[in-house]
């Protein structure tokens, strides 16, 4: 008889903590999903909603897809029958065939993002679709790419973060725009926590009072887009108390002596007025920063806002000119990337392949894109549920159920996407094939380590697009090279000298002995070589030179800022679709301050509609003070189909592109409440 063991594995999930886990099997199959003791992240636990879904829905033969479906009833009317992979690779390799013949590759668009990061399952597919010359929707202008815009024209670079480990010489740490308590559980607990155990002073700047900024020394309950004001507000301070680093300026700055008269003209006071941030708090929490050494955890909802990047660039501009980089204690942490750990990820999803090269659109522009039959004939979703995800709702799903789109579907589950595609594909999950993944918040390398067979018919994403190539008759050998090579591959160019199951042994390694210092050496990679707070690009752009201490109008009489942050129970929309976690969501709701509810007549409880331009929402009004007046949550995430919601709150949001990088302002939402119609 067999016995138990025990297999190491990491989570995929697009999270900062890249918990490790441990596969408890029976007789070879998956017992139990729970966090490794012995991983210095998750220390036995997984966050609530992981371990629910990788031990209920993660796990349901009866929910998982586990052969090829093809539709047989109207688009979006999830009606399919089950096919061979033998008949779907074919059917789907002779639409693509057709398009690409008539010379109009471009036409087939692809969505993909944040099913798994894991290096394989997130990157191999692109081979096929820069081989074909496919257009790609840029998967992070729906999350992140404002940010990441910004920190490239600045430092020359968004993906050198500090090393968490760094922390042991910090004295303050700023939390701008995130929310560890939800989105990075267990450094929240942990790192966040310990720093401030041993004395460290957390600030946290959100307009929302989420745990993190509860358990803070300070929390600066900022209004929406404001941030601009905020940190020249902190760098007036500074300069007030001699807290600017002249060395450090002119060394390696440029643009300071242009920004003075703006960081002079915004006194604590005044952006009081524009921020709602009484200026004592900002006068504090400047001293402490300025005073360093300060770490800066600058967090992806701050850049979902229409200015987002001149957002991110006057926060840079906070950085730079207290010298809070480059020595022990300090920096500034967006992501840390796989570069800095050696692996190319050009290696891995060889844009060379495009022969006649690619297209591009932003995730804001799907929904038009969708609906035009010249731009879209072949619509491809894989480690994406745009249905649930991407502004435009109520127009998207309308541009998906275009009958000449023919629509191919990559999933685990029935989503609210899947329901309106030709051909669905489905695809093993982590637990059913090894992978590599790079946490983006410290410097480690982990194996994702196969613990169970997928059910019955089910792929790897890599298997899957290897077949697709087949079907095609491509002849590269880069698009059928095995996950053991990739795997190979990829180890072989980070500084773990064993192979994948030594890896695979430990789990979870760090490729850095010594604690790395964030731009050790002060080289930047912008055209000066400085830290460009006044950039040439950024005009080239179409942006100002200098970021600009602006905060957004409030809205207009009636209207309230809609903010639609991460659920602790959702991971985007993955788990949507588990009993439990549903049974932990409850109703989809509006948090309303109470001002705003006296102000509506509403009571705890009560229906209201949340209405613009784009749609409306039936929601459960509960009243409070985590928001602010003016401003209200509605999660994102949420199914449709359950608890009677037909749309989540993407139905309110608007394709608009923030400042830079065609990145999304789904934060700059306005909507306006309306009684529910009685009867
Ligand atoms: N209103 C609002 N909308 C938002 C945001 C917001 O703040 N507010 N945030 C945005 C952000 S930050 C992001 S990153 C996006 C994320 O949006 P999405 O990328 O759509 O993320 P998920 O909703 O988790 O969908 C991922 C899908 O991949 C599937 N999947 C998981 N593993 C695999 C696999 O191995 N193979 C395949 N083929 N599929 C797999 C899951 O079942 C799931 O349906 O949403 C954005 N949408
Ligand atoms: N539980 C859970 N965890 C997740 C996810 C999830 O869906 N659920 N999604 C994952 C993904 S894809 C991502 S990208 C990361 C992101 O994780 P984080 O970097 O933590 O970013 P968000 O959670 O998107 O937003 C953080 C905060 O931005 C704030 N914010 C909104 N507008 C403003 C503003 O104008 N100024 C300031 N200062 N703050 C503002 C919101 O109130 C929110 O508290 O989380 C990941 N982790
Ligand atoms: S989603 Fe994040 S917190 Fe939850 S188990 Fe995965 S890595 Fe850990
Ligand atoms: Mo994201």
């Amino acid at each position: 008889m067999k016995s138990n063991d025990v297999i190491k594995t990491t989570c995929p999930r697009d999270c900062y903590d890249a918990c490790g886990i441990a596969v408890i099997r029976r007789n070879g199959a998956i017992a139990k999903v729970l966090g490794d003791p012995d991983h210095p992240v998750s220390r036995g636990a997984l966050c609530g909603k992981c371990a629910i879904a990788y031990n209920g829905v993660w796990r349901d033969p009866g929910l998982r897809l586990s052969q090829p479906l093809k539709r047989v009833g109207p688009k979006g009317s999830n009606e399919f029958m089950p096919i061979s992979w033998e008949q779907a690779t074919a059917e789907i390799a002779q639409r693509l065939k057709q398009v690409i013949d008539a010379g109009q590759a471009r036409s087939i668009l692809h969505t993909h993002y944040t099913g798994t990061v894991g290096f394989l399952a997130g990157w191999f597919p692109m081979r096929f679709f820069n081989r074909i010359g496919a257009t790609e929707v840029d998967p992070d202008t729906v999350c992140n790419k404002a940010g990441h815009a910004a920190l490239e024209l600045v430092f020359g670079n968004s993906l050198e973060g500090f090393d968490p480990r760094t922390v042991r010489d910090t004295k303050t740490i700023l939390v701008w725009g995130a929310n560890p308590s939800s989105s990075a559980p267990h450094h929240n607990k942990g790192w966040l926590g310990q720093a401030q155990a041993a004395g460290v002073k957390i600030i946290v700047v959100d307009p929302i009072s989420h745990g993190t900024a509860r358990q803070a020394d300070l929390h600066l309950k900022l209004r929406p887009g404001s941030d601009a004001v905020l940190a020249f507000a902190l760098l007036h301070v500074l300069q007030a108390n001699g807290l600017l680093d002249h060395d450090f300026i002119a060394a390696h700055v440029e643009g300071a002596v242009e920004l003075m008269p703006t960081i002079e003209a915004m006194s604590p006071a005044q952006a009081e007025q524009l921020c709602g941030v009484p200026a004592e708090q900002i006068t504090a929490a400047a001293l402490a920063y300025g005073s360093g050494p300060s770490l800066l955890w600058l967090g992806q909802g701050v850049q979902r806002q229409p200015q987002g990047g001149n957002i991110v660039r006057a926060v840079a501009a906070l950085v730079a000119m207290s010298g809070q980089l480059g020595k022990p204690g300090a920096g500034y942490l967006y992501m840390n990337g796989p570069a800095i750990r050696g692996v190319d990820m050009a290696s891995l999803t060889l844009a060379s392949l495009a022969q006649n090269g690619t297209g591009s659109v932003s995730h804001m522009d799907l929904a038009a894109t969708l609906e035009d039959a010249q731009a879209t004939r072949v619509f491809f979703n894989w480690n994406n549920n745009p249905a649930a995800s991407s502004p435009e709702q109520v127009r998207l799903r309308r541009a998906l159920q275009r009958e000449d789109l023919f629509h191919v579907a990559v999933e685990l589950f029935h989503t609210d996407t899947t329901a309106y595609a030709d051909i669905v594909l489905p695809a093993a999950s982590f637990l059913e094939c090894d992978d590599l993944i790079l946490s983006y918040f410290d410097l480690s390398l982990s194996a994702q380590v196969k613990a169970g067979d997928p059910p019955r018919q089910a792929l790897p994403n890599t298997e899957i697009f290897r077949r697709l190539a087949a079907a095609m008759e491509l002849p590269e050998a880069a698009l059928y090279e095995t996950d053991a090579e990739l795997l190979q591959q990829l180890l072989k160019q980070t500084s773990f000298a064993g192979s994948f199951s030594d890896l695979a042994k430990l789990g979870t390694v760090n490729l850095f002995e010594q604690t790395r210092i964030q731009f050790a050496g002060l080289k930047f990679a912008t055209p000066s070589g400085r830290i460009e707070l006044a950039s040439a690009r950024a005009v080239e752009q179409g942006l100002p030179r200098l970021p600009q201490a602006q905060a957004d109008a409030l809205p207009p009489e009636g209207s309230l800022r809609v903010l639609s942050p991460a659920s602790n129970w959702l991971m985007n929309s993955s788990y949507g679709n588990d009993a439990t976690i549903q049974s932990r969501l409850g109703v989809p709701t509006v948090l309303l301050h109470a001002d705003d509810a006296l102000r509506h007549g509403l009571r705890d409880g009560d229906p209201v509609l949340l209405a613009n331009e784009q749609g409306e929402l039936t929601l459960q009004v509960c009243i409070s003070d985590d928001t602010q007046s003016g401003t209200v949550i509605v999660h994102k995430g949420r199914w449709s189909g359950v608890n009677g919601a037909r749309y989540n709150v993407n139905a309110l949001v608007p394709g608009r592109q923030c400042d830079i990088a065609q990145s999304t302002s789904v934060h700059g939402t306005q909507a306006w409440l309306r009684p529910v119609a009685a009867g």
